[in-house]
């Protein structure tokens, strides 16, 4: 069912306080990779407290979805969403990749609740996302996977081996997402190695592929519903984002994947989204 403009509204404030939060948490930690977790937000947003069949009180849960974010460096936009959602005390954030914290940079599945999956080295998500998949075939278990990986994150041979091995066992219970920001670390993905066209290469190796705008609730909420619906083949949703989203210092430069906030800068970002979101909510 499409989702209604309630949802969106609701599912958009939600996104306003995440991002506020991804600032607050860059600014008391030092820095982070705050460019490609303002990108994926609205995306995780949409599965967190939408989509994904999930019970924070019970994180082990055997029959829960599963959502790995491929493109580890994130974490802090993921931590901001599973403290958000309950699955720890957000207050813990305040020490976020400080030496004693659960949270380093890239969350270790170990330490943090929700955390499937310890990521960092770009390139092993889908392979594991796919192995999750499988299991749950073999374990007669109606769970699903979700997977968000980079773009620059396609440049991994791994992320293609993955995607051979999920179409040829027609896993219609995977969708991974691809944050298309069109930047890598250090520069446009298509000046440095070309990517495009993704949705062709996916298609190629048997999967179904969307692409539409990873801002859009209505667009995200749909593309989900589109990709639980596909029998018999994986599907990707290619999400166009930009990178840096909400913050008019950051959006679309490649400069602000990794960066830190002094309270000058994360007053500018908190009143850029700020704007940004009371024009959205009128
Ligand atoms: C195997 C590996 N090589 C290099 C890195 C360093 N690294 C961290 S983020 C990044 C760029 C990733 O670009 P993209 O996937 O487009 O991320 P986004 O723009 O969404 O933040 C790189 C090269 C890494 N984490 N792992």
């Amino acid at each position: 069912m499409p989702l209604t403009r309630e949802e969106i509204r609701g599912l958009t404030k939600k996104a306003w306080d995440i991002r506020r939060a991804i600032i607050e948490t860059t600014f008391t930690c030092g820095g982070s990779h705050i460019g490609g977790s303002l990108s994926q937000t609205d995306v995780l947003v949409a599965l967190y407290y939408r989509y994904l069949n999930i019970d924070p009180a019970r994180p082990g849960w055997e029959d829960r979805d599963r959502f790995i974010l491929s493109k580890g460096h994130g974490g802090i936009g993921w931590a901001s969403v599973l403290g958000d959602r309950g699955y720890f005390d957000k207050a813990l954030l305040k020490d976020f990749n400080k030496t004693g914290s659960p949270f380093g940079m890239h969350l270790d599945s170990l330490k943090v609740k929700g955390c499937d999956a310890s990521t960092g080295s770009l390139g092993h998500g889908l392979a594991i996302a796919v192995g999750l998949a499988i299991g749950a075939r073999l374990t007669g278990k109606g769970f699903r996977t979700y997977v968000m990986m980079g773009d620059g994150e396609l440049c991994e041979g791994t992320i293609w081996e993955a995607a051979i091995l999920a179409g040829h066992r027609k896993l219609d219970n995977l969708t991974a997402f691809v944050d298309r920001n069109g930047l890598m670390i250090d520069g446009p993905t298509e000046q440095i190695t070309t990517l495009e066209p993704i949705d062709e290469k996916f298609k190629a190796f048997g999967w179904e592929a969307l692409t539409i705008d990873g801002h859009d609730f209505a667009q995200i909420g749909e593309a989900i519903e589109q990709a639980q619906a596909v029998r018999g083949k994986p599907c990707v949703i290619i999400c166009k984002t930009v990178k840096g989203k909400g913050v008019d210092l950051m959006e679309n430069k490649a400069p602000w994947h990794y960066g830190g906030l002094n309270s000058d800068l994360r007053d500018q970002a908190l009143a850029s989204v700020d704007r940004h979101y009371r024009e959205l909510l009128g």
